[in-house]
């Protein structure tokens, strides 16, 4: 193979008047041209006058230029950036094949030339080349982005390391607890809000700074994949892939976002979130599911007036509530007056008369008070608490040691004065004669063992609040939440259980619209709602089965018996109706009567 190698010892070069680099520099190049032909392809700067010639494959006229000055030997090829001499090419020795056409040499002098016309030659090329590049690498880019948007709707595109490890499904079996979760206890000792930029790996599930740690996380842990808590997205470290939750519309995601709203995190642009329907949905069916797979086995029953008012006795502060009337017949500043110790110990005729007009002999357990009942049979109720005064829990047959009387109860009496036990008899005795039963140690009237305004709880209810830190659920049900400290139950037990409120009206101060709080408020009658309850967690045959063989009942007839009294019209005039005669009645008391 023809090769030419440079020539290092050129001694033409030391000796010629070589141009000023500095003149050298403001050669015209893009002009360039032979200065006798105007050629332009194939130049030759002369090194000695800056002049430019074509070659001898041209019309030769730098050679032309250097016969007519020999001492212009020195030239340099703007094509090829190589530097000769003619001095050299005339001494030529026709063995040397290297310096067939003429020395090409070397040097560092000569190097300083080269590198002037590179830079002409090449810096404005190199300029649009590099523009070039970067255009070309923008729309690489751009299509790389556009390839970086995998969206998990279209699950044939995800990664296979997302397949891998199982994420998707780990998501969309556990979706409403996978992400949050993780997240939750990432951020479980911060402000809700992350103040970090960054997000959580979803293999070890470690917290991740966005920009210093991701790629140092990845090369160190080869952990791939990645929530981004910035924008919600899925991030494979290793195929680059971003996986973009938005403009789905699947319920899934959607709860996904719903969470991260919550909590005040990101969410990517066009997030729908959950409508309140939505929210009560999963909520509801999160209870349904955690029922059906046994998850609860510690329930606690908070239970009020609301659950008696279908067996005929009202309550206190609903609209046909005994609070009202009371109100308005002695003109008292507050309806609980009437229940105040002080109004007892001024006048105990009141409630003595009063309480005559409640006959509960004859007051049968309403299915609530039997669904309780149930759940206490299948051993995974820790206790009732009921501010309940009428005795149904006991006939429901709800074991003593379960029962929490919050606010007392008929059972036994005693003097509020000196606190002496009275019998119960005789303090009924005196309700039903009208004569008020007289303590024989103080004197002062005495009343059954239920809690006044005023009076302290029972110690019980304290006693048995201290064990009930492990509950997994609290069913609330036909209770106001007016009244402390039961109404505080399941703050000073277990606040993470969950929640579940039957009632006629929104009730506590829970969070029943979000979904991140483990509440959920039932509307409606309670004898309904546990029916259609027991029925959405399969229950409803054994609990059919429960009341034929516990209180040899038929469930349906009893539904039938209660749809009769909730009928429309009928049941609310059927209620109406009690209620008024009640009303009635107690406008009838002569107040002054024992005065
Ligand atoms: P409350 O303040 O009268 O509240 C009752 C709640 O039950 C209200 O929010 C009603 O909307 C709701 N309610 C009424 N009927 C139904 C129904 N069928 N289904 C669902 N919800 C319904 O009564 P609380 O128990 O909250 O107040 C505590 C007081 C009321 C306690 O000290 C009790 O002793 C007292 N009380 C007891 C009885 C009883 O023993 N049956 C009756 C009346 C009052």
């Amino acid at each position: 193979m023809f090769a030419v190698s440079p020539k290092t010892n050129c001694p033409h070069i030391e000796k010629s008047n070589l141009l000023d680099l500095k003149e050298f520099k403001k050669i015209p190049f893009e002009e360039l041209k032979c200065k006798k032909c105007d050629e332009k392809d194939e130049l030759w700067i002369c090194l000695i006058c800056g002049e430019s010639f074509c070659s001898r494959y041209k019309n030769k006229h730098f050679v032309e230029h250097n016969e007519e000055n020999p001492e212009h030997c020195i030239c340099l090829g703007v094509l090829d950036l190589s530097v000769w001499c003619y001095e050299c090419i005339n001494e030529k020795n026709s063995e040397d094949k290297s310096n067939e056409k003429g020395s090409y040499i070397t040097s560092n002098i000569t190097n300083q030339y080269i590198k002037i016309i590179e830079n002409l030659k090449f810096g404005e090329e190199k300029k649009i080349e590099e523009k070039k590049n970067e255009e070309i690498n923008d729309s690489e880019k751009k299509e790389k982005d556009e390839n970086f948007i995998i969206k998990l709707d279209n699950k044939n595109e995800i990664c296979s390391h997302v397949k891998e490890e199982n994420i998707i499904n780990k998501f969309n079996n556990s979706h409403d607890t996978y992400f949050k979760s993780i997240i939750k206890r990432q951020l479980s000792n911060e402000n809700k809000s992350p103040n970090f930029f960054g997000g959580i790996c979803l293999i070890c599930e470690e917290k991740i700074h966005y920009y210093d740690d991701l790629d140092k996380h990845y090369n160190v842990q080869k952990h791939k994949l990645y929530f981004n808590l910035l924008d919600s997205t899925l991030v494979c470290m290793e195929c680059k892939s971003q996986y973009y939750f938005d403009i789905i519309d699947d319920i899934k995601y959607r709860i996904l976002f719903q969470y991260l709203s919550e909590i005040n995190l990101n969410l990517p642009k066009n997030t729908k979130l959950l409508t309140k329907e939505e929210i009560y949905d999963e909520k509801y069916k999160k209870i349904i599911n955690n029922f059906k797979n046994k998850k609860f086995s510690k329930i606690l029953f908070m239970v009020g007036a609301g659950l008696s008012t279908s067996a005929g006795i009202p309550d206190f502060r609903s609209n046909t509530g005994l609070f009202k009337q009371l109100q308005d017949k002695y003109n008292l500043s507050s309806p609980e007056e009437f229940f105040f110790l002080p109004t007892f110990l001024k006048n105990p005729m009141y409630f003595y008369e009063f309480t005559k007009l409640f006959d509960l002999s004859k007051v049968e357990a309403t299915i609530s008070h039997k669904f309780m009942n149930f759940f206490v049979k299948k051993n995974i109720v820790k206790y009732v608490f009921t501010q309940n005064i009428d005795g149904l829990e006991k006939k429901a047959k709800i074991p003593d040691e379960k029962l929490i009387y919050a606010h007392g109860n008929f059972y036994n009496g005693h003097c509020p004065k000196c606190h002496k036990s009275i019998d119960i008899n005789k303090i009924n005795e005196g309700i039903q004669k009208g004569e008020i039963c007289y303590c024989p140690k103080c004197n002062g009237p005495c009343k059954p063992n239920v809690v006044f305004y005023g009076e302290n709880l029972p110690l019980r209810f304290f006693q048995k609040i201290q064990e009930c830190h492990d509950i997994d659920l609290v069913i609330i049900m036909g209770t106001s939440l007016k009244v402390q400290p039961f109404a505080n139950i399941p703050e000073v037990t277990n606040p993470n259980a969950f929640k579940i409120v039957f009632n006629m009206e929104k009730v506590g101060n829970y969070e029943y619209d979000i979904l991140e709080d483990d509440s959920i408020f039932i509307k409606g009658k309670t004898d309904q709602n546990v029916i259609k309850f027991l029925k959405d967690i399969d229950l409803y045959d054994e609990f059919s089965e429960f009341i034929k063989e516990e209180y040899n009942e038929d469930l349906n007839k009893l539904i039938g018996k209660e749809k009769e009294l909730i009928n429309v019209n009928k049941n609310q005039e059927n209620e109406d109706n009690k209620v008024e005669k009640l009303t009635e009645e107690i406008k009838n008391l002569d107040l002054n009567k024992n005065k």
